[in-house]
């Protein structure tokens, strides 16, 4: 398998499939977990925002949009019991989601909330990612570009 980590590259477009790698802080069971062959999702942390102000502090949830794209069907493929979000996208589980069309092409895009509180983010985070399972069992996961705000 390729490994590019666009995540030291600039300039990336926001909602671009990128790869997903281990950070090479992560404990070795974490990162290798973390390393299993996953499907590439597009997601969009507060939708409308081309990067998403995060405020540490805030009670509220967060948006993340799964959007359906390169033939992926959010809604109808993904177990959402099983959609986790945050610093390394396992840290909080998803509290509800509904089908909509956040990006406005016409398929259907799934729009969940999680917690920010528990989600692991620090004042210098720049991403965050989501994982899941599929119904069929596969993983699938993606990240999107955030900005930490007072
Ligand atoms: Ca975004
Ligand atoms: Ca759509």
């Amino acid at each position: 398998m390729m490994r590019l980590d666009f995540r030291q590259s600039s300039g990336f477009n926001d909602g671009a499939t990128r790869p997903l790698l281990p950070d090479p802080e992560l404990d070795s069971v974490t990162a290798s977990r973390l390393a299993a062959p996953v499907f590439v999702i597009r997601i969009d942390v507060k939708p409308g925002s081309a990067v998403a102000p995060i405020n540490l502090k805030s009670k509220a949830n967060v948006s993340v949009a799964v959007l359906n794209a390169d033939g992926f069907d959010p809604l109808t493929a993904i177990d959402q019991t099983s959609l986790t979000f945050g610093k390394h996208g396992d840290e909080v589980h998803a509290q509800k989601c509904s089908g909509s069309d956040v990006d406005a092409d016409g398929d259907i895009d799934l729009l969940c909330h999680f917690p920010l509180q528990g989600a692991g983010f620090e004042a210098q985070s720049k991403f965050a990612n989501v994982r899941a399972t599929t119904l069929a069992g596969g993983a699938v996961g993606g990240f999107d570009g955030i900005k930490i705000v007072p």
